[in-house]
């Protein structure tokens, strides 16, 4: 099993220092391209150097190793900060990092792609990158059945978008708790305040009534991002937690910090020159955190025990599985009625009444009473999207192992 390993190497002054690096590169590395998302990168920065020094179980020599906890930004376009990370793990030179940044034919492309074996999933439209985590995490927990956390960056205009409420309300019901979603709440979006800008309660409501866990921090609190970070990985739980972090867009240059206007824009050189001596200057650590434990695939989890209510229906504990509801042929569930099976792709509801000429697109259900509903849709989307991200043979393997 992957073991949680709170607090355990890198103290906390080191972590500061290596937080204030990975701003300083990604002023860097966007000045250098003249274009990019340095301070969308800045506000995270505190929130990432805690996690890949002493939560993210990676080995980064082996980024297909299946026990490898899984990153993903959501927020792809704070790719410099991304890119920062594999500076400061070891994996990719400030050479390249300075020079291939946003290079035509470079694989440090503006969002992360897959090209990088450290990426999973290709991000940047806002709101992909969090249901596809809900899929890793499915596939985790229910196929693969390994210990490993699907750690998300999201961002807070990010949470505008329809299908992050989508991902919540499926990680929820699968009881994700593989699922850890940082959600960086820095106020600002690219024009302006977002909605609900830094009313950390709201979020935490919607969140919670979603079915998350939410531990509310500063995001800028080494400390506190820690523990709130130990406390995350407490898989036992049901529930996927979120870190709802309290964060500065810019945070470390004075010129740009809370200031509208600088969504996406690269510091000019004068002023980046200016930023990196109030970051304290350039450094180069490479630091590692723990890596993970071998882990063989443990037992098949009980099916979610509270079945959503249906149509003239009461919501409460079922005996039956939720794919024992009627499934369309587009989502064919395995027809034996007892786990272990795949997670249930809960497609209730019959194209009997749909009007023929919509057959062929997605089904929906709800009040309307046909197909399956948008919401539905999503965990099959991102379990699709997952598998073909996912290389060959390990996909294979998932087949293979079909519980
Ligand atoms: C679906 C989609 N719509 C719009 C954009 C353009 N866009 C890129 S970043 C951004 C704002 C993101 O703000 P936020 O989520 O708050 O992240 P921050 O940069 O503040 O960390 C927008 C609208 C996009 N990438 N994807
Ligand atoms: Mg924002």
């Amino acid at each position: 099993m992957t073991t949680t390993q709170p607090a355990a190497t890198i103290d906390l002054g080191t972590v500061a220092e290596l937080a204030a690096q990975l701003r300083v590169d990604s002023v860097r590395s966007s000045t250098s391209a003249g274009s990019g998302h340095p301070t969308s990168s800045m506000s995270a920065a505190d929130l990432l150097a805690v996690l890949i020094t002493r939560h993210l179980h990676y080995d980064w020599d082996e980024p297909r190793l299946p026990v490898n906890d899984h990153l993903i930004f959501s927020k792809g376009h704070a790719s410099p900060l991304l890119y920062s990370v594999f500076r400061a793990v070891g994996v990719v030179s400030e050479e390249e990092l300075l020079n291939g940044y946003r290079r035509f034919g470079q694989r440090l492309e503006g969002h992360p792609t897959p090209i990088l074996p450290w990426v999973d999933v290709a991000t940047g439209a806002l709101g992909q990158g969090l249901p596809d985590g809900v899929g890793v995490a499915l596939a985790g927990k229910y196929l693969e059945r390994l210990p490993y956390r699907v750690w998300v960056l999201c961002g807070d205009s990010e949470l505008a978008e329809g299908s992050i409420w989508e991902a919540f309300d499926k990680a929820s019901y699968y009881k994700l708790s593989n699922l850890i979603v940082i959600a960086d709440i820095n106020r600002l979006g690219q024009r302006g305040e977002t909605d609900l800008g830094w009313n950390l309660e709201a979020y935490a409501r919607r969140m919670e009534a979603f079915g998350a866990r939410v531990l509310t921090v500063d995001g800028h609190d080494l400390a506190a991002i820690d523990e709130a970070m130990t406390a995350a990985q407490d898989t036992a739980g049901s529930k996927p937690t979120v870190i709802l972090a309290k964060t500065i867009k810019g945070r470390g240059f004075s010129e740009v910090e809370n200031k509208d206007g600088w969504h996406g824009k690269p510091l000019p050189p004068d002023m980046a020159s200016r930023a990196i001596a109030e970051l304290g200057g350039v450094r180069s650590l490479v630091l590692r955190g723990p890596k993970p434990q071998s882990a063989e695939p443990g037992p098949v989890p009980g099916k979610p025990a509270t079945v959503p209510a249906q149509r003239g229906t009461q919501a409460g504990p079922s005996a039956t599985p939720p794919q024992s509801r009627t499934a369309t042929s587009r989502c064919s569930s395995p027809s034996s009625s007892s786990w272990p099976r795949p997670p249930a792709w809960p497609c209730a509801g019959t194209a009997r009444s749909r009007p023929r000429s919509r057959r062929s697109s997605p089904a929906r259900t709800t009040s309307s009473g046909w197909g399956r509903s948008p919401a539905s849709t999503c965990a099959w989307r991102a379990r699709t999207r997952a598998w073909r991200s996912a290389p060959t043979a390990r996909r294979r393997w998932r087949w293979r192992t079909w519980p």
